[in-house]
């Protein structure tokens, strides 16, 4: 068995949706927990990256747990521009990777 990737990827997401790391500092272990299903649910294929389509479901998750800015950026209609963020070499995937190289 190996490790799940992604409880990390969560860990990641948790660290980009607030966009800051002292407001993902302060997400509650629950919260992570949460974020962290909502990762697994939004990643259809379980190949522990998202596209755009599985960035987007995880978006509206989070916004109906209320987690990080999920529901300001999706009122804002800022899904785009922050995938385009994260996804660093532009292939229309974003990967753990790429999210670990934005939280440094
Ligand atoms: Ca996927
Ligand atoms: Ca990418």
């Amino acid at each position: 068995m190996k490790k799940n990737p992604i409880a990390a990827l969560a860990c990641s997401i948790a660290f980009i949706l607030p966009l800051s790391a002292a407001q993902a500092q302060s997400m509650s272990d629950a919260d992570k927990q949460k974020m962290a299903d909502n990762v697994v649910q939004a990643d259809a294929n379980g190949d522990a990256a998202l596209t755009r389509g599985e960035f987007d479901l995880l978006l509206q998750l989070n916004a109906q747990d209320n987690l990080g800015r999920a529901a300001q950026v999706i009122r804002l209609g800022r899904q785009a521009m922050i995938f385009t963020r994260i996804d660093g070499d532009g292939n229309g995937l974003v990967t753990r990777q790429e999210l670990q190289a934005l939280a440094q």
